[in-house]
């Protein structure tokens, strides 16, 4: 059985419905704070789990006999601004709780997501390396490369087979992204097709490592099952795809829809935005366990339009 955390989130809920589609619906456990969409809901079980609650995540990983998990609950970048204690709290708490259950070997293999947030400002923004300065200006991004930090610890001191990725900022569909400050790459298409225009809380030649739902799925997928010697590293991998600019993506859709107009006014997110890497070297995620990306801007932006078109 496969218990995933956070089912509910941007991630979760496409990791939850794959999973889903490759296993079988009853072999994963789908839990979150609270219900989430309608065909995520309608794909399986689901059960409501504080993932800071160690006791009641112990229970259900006994219960179900759980072999994996996946922990998918977070706050991300610009709530956790707003929040820190709360931020550091769901976001380290919920990690040392699972780290420790597959210690005691209550379960066998781990995933938990990183993000290019580790980065910061002093960090070579053009093609950042696997290993380089990782100086965090974001609560976000500071819980996550501590939680790096105890990913690695548990695998070399306890044999703990925890794998990680660190996603940039991710383009989905399905579920909406919940305060993040990539979120601005999901907004604008919404817009674009409810008014034509949009308004950017980031600059305009803000570039920043992007990707789309259905590559960092199975990028997850990939590295799950490749064989544990290939896994070589294990604080977290850097993963890429696409980088481009918010006057890059409006462009794109102004392919499809010529008329498309953008505005920019840049809001707090924007210093966070400008403290990240601009494009990633994700060459030791392609050595180990053999990753390449499969969409592209113009990809991306024709799925989108195409799947909320037909949603509404
Ligand atoms: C965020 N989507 O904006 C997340 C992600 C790299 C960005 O970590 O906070």
């Amino acid at each position: 059985k496969i218990l995933i955390l956070g089912a509910c989130g941007q991630i979760g809920t496409e990791l939850t419905l794959a999973l889903r589609a490759r296993h079988g619906a009853e072999a994963i456990i789908a839990t979150d704070i609270r219900e989430g969409q309608v065909e995520l809901m309608a794909s399986g079980p689901f059960s409501v789990l504080d993932a800071t609650d160690f006791r009641a995540v112990e229970k259900i990983v006994q219960d179900h006999k759980v072999e994996e998990v996946y922990l998918m609950a977070a706050m991300l970048s610009a709530t956790a601004e707003k929040s820190p204690s709360r931020a550091w709290e769901l976001n380290m708490n919920s990690l040392f709780h699972v780290l420790e259950l597959a210690r005691q070997q209550q379960f066998a293999k781990l995933f938990w997501p990183s993000s290019i947030a580790v980065f910061g400002p002093s960090t070579p923004k053009d093609n950042t390396p696997q290993y380089t300065v990782t100086e965090p200006t974001t609560v976000y991004g500071i819980s996550k490369l501590a939680g790096e930090g105890w990913c690695s610890y548990y695998h070399r001191k306890h044999g703990v087979d925890v794998r990680s990725l660190r996603y940039p900022g991710l383009i989905s569909w399905k579920a909406e992204p919940g305060g993040g400050t990539t979120d601005y790459a999901v907004e604008i298409y919404h817009e674009a097709l409810a008014k034509g225009q949009y308004e950017c809380f980031l600059r305009e030649q803000t570039r920043l490592p992007m990707m789309y739902m259905e590559d960092a799925i199975r990028a997850t997928l990939e590295l799950m099952e490749a064989p544990a010697t290939r896994v070589t590293i294990r604080n977290s991998y850097n993963l890429g795809a696409m980088s481009f600019t918010p006057a890059e993506m409006a462009e794109s859709i102004r392919e499809h829809l010529p008329g498309f107009r953008i505005g920019y006014r840049p809001d707090f997110r924007q210093e966070i935005a400008a403290s990240w890497p601009e494009r990633i070297d994700d060459s030791k995620a392609r050595e180990d366990w053999g990753w390449e990306p499969r969409y592209t801007l113009q990809d991306t932006t024709r799925e989108m339009l195409t799947r909320l078109r037909d949603r509404l």
